[in-house]
């Protein structure tokens, strides 16, 4: 299928209805950003950046922690899995260009002390927002990386107050078939759902993602509010959130359910563990001629091997 936007460069004022967007400044203001704590909070030290020195800007390109380039705006919303609205990555946008991602609420309730509903205005305004500059590797072997807004998924928990029975978190995407066509298709159990572990959810590497390259989040990424854990596969990086469940037990998730085989609950990236029809030692990051070895945890062992101590990865792919 051709993309229509494929001859023009493609901005978020054009792909989100005009009454939900807000501009990049706007959106940093609305999201309480400032300069300074997105650079104490961005995990990597060379990719500090401030309000005006964003990627965005001609002239200056940002990098992840290990000085690899963020991949452009147009690359990272016009290449998308998301099989609410298609099953072809370059189909998701125009898509999913009328979506209604506001209003939105996002409920947390099961074993918490304090269940809630949360309208995203409020989540924008109880957490600051910072940008954190990740890998994304996705399960079928390409790569990007990219600026995230977002915002610790321990800080809401920790608001919640998850109760010592709580051992996993159950994450449930929006279901609206009228309005996402894809819901129509009876291969995948809809709504999509993923799930992690509750010290998982608890790493501050796991944001709750509300825009990217300063602005809110595009429609095809998951507007308004996904999550992003980038040690995963990235279908574990659950887009449009509706619901968060604190339960006792570990929950399905569409992937485990379609084809537990190939797609485990922990989907850890690791090179070692080949997925039944492909390679997974090396990626492609979109824009690049050639592969890229790919990194156990994608990178980031060091803040999360610890939480798979006595594991044998090798059995939870
Ligand atoms: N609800 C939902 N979330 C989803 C998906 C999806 O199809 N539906 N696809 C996943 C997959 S496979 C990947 S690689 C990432 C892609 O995120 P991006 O489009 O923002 O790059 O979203 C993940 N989250
Ligand atoms: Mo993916």
């Amino acid at each position: 299928m051709s993309n229509p936007f494929k001859s023009v460069p493609v901005r978020s004022s054009e792909i989100t209805p005009k009454h939900v967007y807000l501009s990049r400044r706007d959106f940093i203001k609305a999201a309480g950003v400032v300069a300074g704590s997105m650079a104490l909070a961005a995990c990597a030290p060379e990719a500090v950046a401030t309000e005006e020195s964003s990627a965005m800007d001609s002239g200056s390109t940002k990098m992840d922690e290990l000085g690899t380039p963020v991949n452009t705006f147009e690359q990272i919303t016009n290449y998308n899995n998301y099989y609410e609205f298609s099953t072809n990555k370059e189909a998701v946008a125009p898509l999913s260009e009328n979506f209604t991602a506001s209003p939105w609420t996002v409920e947390v309730s099961g074993l918490v002390n304090k269940p809630k509903t949360f309208g995203v205005e409020d989540l924008l305004s109880l957490f600051p927002q910072e940008e954190r500059i990740y890998r994304l590797r996705c399960v079928e072997a390409w790569s990007m990386v990219i600026p995230w807004m977002g915002f610790p998924l321990a800080s809401l928990l920790n608001m919640v107050e998850p109760t010592s029975d709580a051992q996993y978190l159950r994450f449930e995407t929006v279901y609206r078939p009228e309005e996402m066509k894809g819901q129509g298709s009876p291969f995948y159990p809809w709504p999509y759902q993923e799930g992690l572990r509750v010290d998982e959810a608890m790493n501050d590497l796991a944001i709750l993602a509300t825009g990217l390259y300063g602005e809110m989040m595009p429609n095809q990424n998951g507007a308004p509010i996904r999550l992003v854990v980038p040690w995963k596969y990235g279908f574990k990086s659950i887009k449009s959130i509706v619901k968060i469940e604190l339960t006792d037990k570990r929950p399905d998730t569409l992937w485990s359910t379609v084809a537990p085989n190939e797609y485990g609950f922990y989907a850890n990236v690791n090179p070692e563990v080949d997925h039944p029809r492909w390679s997974q030692s090396s990626e492609r990051r979109i824009g690049d001629l050639s592969r890229r070895p790919t990194l156990m945890f994608n990178g980031y062992g060091e803040q999360v091997a610890s939480l798979y101590e006595g594991m044998d990865l090798s059995l939870h792919y």
